[in-house]
């Protein structure tokens, strides 16, 4: 059912035609992992709300939500902008594997966690980029758990998804759960909008699920400079991506991104898939661009984020 680790690991790195020749027979079945399962589509309140996908990936972006969310989700209360750095997120890590931890890969991974929070933390901070903005969040790393566990080391959405949230989530929506595992068809990782999960006793649900070797000094190339945990806890915080209905007005429902009528991968500058203003939002952490390449959050990204932490998690 899943990928070997060397033919993921040339999916992720080797791009579009790499998944043609490293075994569309293995990648194409699994490609149910992210949004083609049957079991999370069928049931809309399961879809996960936004992944992030490496380039050549045979996944498909899931639907954000279904309509009768839109209106939450598109017009989102508008709360006094919350103060930069007034709201510390307690972070916790789960850590999968499908072998015992030996001492050296317990210490690699928690030099990785280290590194990762900084990343995390510069990246809310707006110290990536010049023009990055500033957020009202930082990120505290409270916990780490180390869990053996073959199925939910090779981690996809539904079933080993819930059994594992259920063993190991903590805190409430104002703790961020991190499950760092292992994930097929170039899905780097997923995650939920806020509130969604947190109704109907399905607040066990909540948090990011990514691929641990993305974090800084992982072994996943472009891809292993820690964003991919910043662009999910962006959809933790009801982000959408920056392509998100393409060069339709709405577009992300914030309006200092401009709008890019596709998913932009590498980093090809000067890109402008809309004849609206702006070229495309390449260097945008929503965006699917590699990981040197995205370094910034605009103002009105981080006033939605604010919006959602006040309507969906501040209270727990
Ligand atoms: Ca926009
Ligand atoms: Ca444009
Ligand atoms: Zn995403």
């Amino acid at each position: 059912m899943h990928t070997s680790w060397t033919q993921r690991l040339a999916l992720l790195t080797g791009g579009a035609a790499m998944v043609v020749a490293s075994g569309a027979a293995s990648v194409v079945p699994a490609a149910s992992a992210l949004a083609a399962s049957p079991a999370v589509q069928a049931c809309a309140e399961e879809a996960p709300t936004e992944a992030r996908l490496a380039r050549g990936s045979s996944a498909k972006d899931p639907e954000l939500y279904g309509s009768t969310d839109a209106k939450m989700y598109e017009g989102m209360k508008n709360s006094k902008r919350l103060p930069n750095g007034s709201v510390t997120v307690p972070t916790v890590f789960h850590m999968l594997s499908d072998h015992a931890f030996s001492a050296a890969e317990k210490a690699r991974w928690q030099k990785m966690i280290a590194a990762q929070m900084v990343v995390l933390n510069d990246s809310y901070s707006g110290k990536t980029a010049k023009d990055a903005s500033d957020t009202p969040f930082r990120f505290k790393l409270t916990g780490t758990t180390w869990t053996v566990n073959s199925a939910w080391y090779n981690i996809e959405p539904g079933k080993p998804e819930k059994a594992m949230k259920k063993a190991l989530k903590v805190g409430d929506a104002r703790t961020l759960n991190v499950y760092a595992a292992n994930i097929a068809d170039g899905v780097l990782g997923w995650s939920y909008f806020p509130k969604k999960v947190t109704t109907n006793g399905r607040d066990f649900m909540d948090g990011v699920v990514m691929i641990g070797e993305t974090m800084p000094g992982g072994n996943l190339g472009d891809y292993s400079e820690g964003d991919t945990l910043t662009h999910e806890t962006g959809h933790w915080l009801a982000l959408e991506h920056t392509f998100e209905n393409g060069c339709k007005k709405k577009g992300d429902h914030v309006d200092d991104t401009p709008a890019e009528a596709v998913a932009q991968y590498n980093c090809p500058d000067g890109a402008d898939t809309c004849s609206a203003p702006g070229l495309d939002p390449i260097h945008n952490f929503m965006d699917y661009t590699q990981d040197s390449c995205m370094n910034m959050f605009t103002p009105g990204q981080a006033k939605r984020m604010s919006d959602a932490w006040v309507a969906f998690r501040a209270n727990g």
